[in-house]
């Protein structure tokens, strides 16, 4: 059914707990409190608000909408009363509205988009604020290489029809240094081989879903407060279209990546947190180029390069850079000219130059804090660890405490105990420390250090040489980079 005015599916943006499905899939706002904020008189002959859902839809209806799905109500015609109420010319804006859901999700990254689907699969309410626009975060590239865990996810979501047709099976991981080549072949060391398929396109598809199952995610919401974390009922102050708003909630996940506010939240004390900082970034580009076949990371004297790929058209290619560098410092034929160089390219032909349609830079760090939980505040994802790219674990990590995090919560909604959530922290621990030590270990393999002594380099290169003879240490490299991000649904 669509509305009568904006023509959109009657369902979209109504919240659960305010709607009810009727025997003719139409949708009513029971919530009298709803109307009197739209500025609609109760008192009016024509207005019917439906405090218990009707069996079959009474009459025509009347869909207004004040700008906000919290903001929407639908009233019935009565055909023998004294015809439509008028709608407000101007909507209301009260100066704080409130609302109320099961679980309070802070950002729509991987982290917290998986979640909310996983959560609905349980029949758990929640309701998603992201502080940027849609656009935004379905045009911020980053990842690009989902493990077998992350793409079983998906799959289990039913979301997972467009990765499977345009995601790139990879089957190998290169590694180059001195002008050699070492091939894992991921399948014939471990069973198992990774997608290639962009972290922007998961979000795609995954915001598209929620969009299209008429549930709740507000973008331009951004979260400035979360009061009483430790308490049976916390809740999310936001601002949105200027207005402060709160949502009350039973749980709050923290998903808002490493400079979101969640962390903050938790008192002085609770938290214990251990960081690396590097003093190198990636400088990354796509490129329209046909990309070469196999993942290959490299160490150059010159310092790491990492040739990858969004499609058989689209090359990602990435560069050390110190990281006080910005990404205009460099001109393309510089960039061109450095990847040749530290790809051991020297005629030029097998990295393929094509147009540079987009540039990023990113930090590398290595974060953890723990616990990830604080009373009812849960942390996922890059809010509470952070690894550097070189194992291309970020992405599948908050994946993975996602999945973690929707089976406690399931547990707890479906019988009361909370004994799985709250060991959610320390069953997370583990992987996350192997994970970070993983990457730590890639990005010390492959990346120049301008601390290292000649001594340094020597030993860096000789655990390649001995990577490039020992196929148990290749299976524990090919093992890791496959299936660290393992979970038990
Ligand atoms: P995100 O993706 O940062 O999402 C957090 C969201 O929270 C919003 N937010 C707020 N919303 C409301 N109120 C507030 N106050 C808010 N503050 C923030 C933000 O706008 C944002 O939308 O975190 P999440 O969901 O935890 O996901 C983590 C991943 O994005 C990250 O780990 C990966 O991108 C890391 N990563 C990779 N991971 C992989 O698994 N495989 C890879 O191949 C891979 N390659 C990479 C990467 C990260 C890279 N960069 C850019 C650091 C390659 C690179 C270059
Ligand atoms: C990517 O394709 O963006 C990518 C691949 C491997 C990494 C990191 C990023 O380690």
């Amino acid at each position: 059914m669509t509305d009568s005015i904006s023509r959109r599916p009657a369902t979209v943006g109504v919240p659960l707990a305010l709607r009810a499905e009727s025997s003719a899939q139409a949708c009513f706002i029971c919530d009298e409190a709803i109307l009197r904020r739209l500025g609609i008189d109760l008192a009016h002959p024509g207005v019917m608000p439906f405090s218990v859902p009707p069996e079959q839809p009474p009459g025509p209806f009347l869909d207004i909408h004040a700008g906000d799905w919290e903001t929407s109500a639908m009233l019935a015609f009565d055909p023998d009363g004294a015809g439509w109420p008028d709608p407000p010319q101007t909507p209301t804006q009260p100066r704080e509205m409130k609302m109320k859901t099961q679980v309070a999700i802070i950002g729509a990254g991987p982290a917290g988009l998986f979640l909310a689907h996983l959560l609905k699969r349980h029949g758990i309410e929640s309701v998603v604020l992201e502080s940027r626009s849609r656009a935004y975060v379905e045009a911020r590239v980053r990842a690009g290489v989902l493990e077998s865990g992350t793409i079983d996810t998906l799959n289990n979501l039913g979301l997972g029809e467009r990765m499977m047709r345009e995601g790139l099976v990879d089957n190998g991981l290169d590694m180059r240094f001195r002008g050699r080549t070492i091939h894992l072949d991921l399948p014939g060391l471990t069973g198992r081989s990774v997608k290639i398929y962009g972290q922007q396109e998961v979000v795609k598809d995954l915001i598209g879903a929620r969009v299209a199952e008429g549930d709740p995610l507000i973008f331009d919401a951004e979260v400035v407060r979360i009061e009483g974390p430790e308490t049976a009922s916390p809740r999310v102050h936001y601002e949105h279209e200027g207005v402060a708003r709160t949502l009350d909630c039973t749980f709050v996940v923290g998903c808002d990546g490493f400079h979101g506010i969640s962390r903050a939240a938790v008192p002085e004390g609770v938290i214990t947190t251990y960081t690396r900082n590097y003093d190198f970034a990636w400088l990354g580009v796509l490129v329209k180029a046909p990309p070469i076949p196999d993942m290959t990371y490299t160490n150059h004297d010159r310092g790491f390069a990492l040739c990858s790929r969004r499609s058989m058209s689209i090359s990602r290619l990435y560069l050390q850079v110190p990281a006080s560098d910005r990404p205009e410092n460099w001109s393309d034929a510089q960039i061109w000219d450095e990847l040749h160089t530290r790809m051991f390219d020297t005629d030029r032909t097998e990295v393929k130059e094509g147009e540079i349609f987009q540039r990023d830079m990113a930090q590398l760090r290595a974060f953890i804090a723990s616990p990830m939980q604080y009373g009812n505040l849960f942390l996922a994802g890059d809010a509470v660890h952070i690894v550097p790219p070189t194992g291309a674990k970020g992405m599948n990590m908050a994946v993975a405490d996602a999945r973690v995090l929707a089976r406690g919560m399931a547990a707890y909604f479906s019988g009361g105990s909370r004994a799985g959530l709250d060991r959610y922290s320390e069953e997370c621990g583990l992987r996350v420390w192997k994970t970070i030590r993983y990457s730590s270990y890639m990005t010390g393999l492959l990346h120049r250090f301008n601390e290292h002594s000649p001594f340094d380099r020597g030993m860096q290169l000789t655990e390649l040489e001995f990577i490039s003879q020992s196929e148990a240490a290749q299976r524990t490299i090919a093992e890791q980079y496959v299936k660290l991000s393992d979970v038990a649904d």
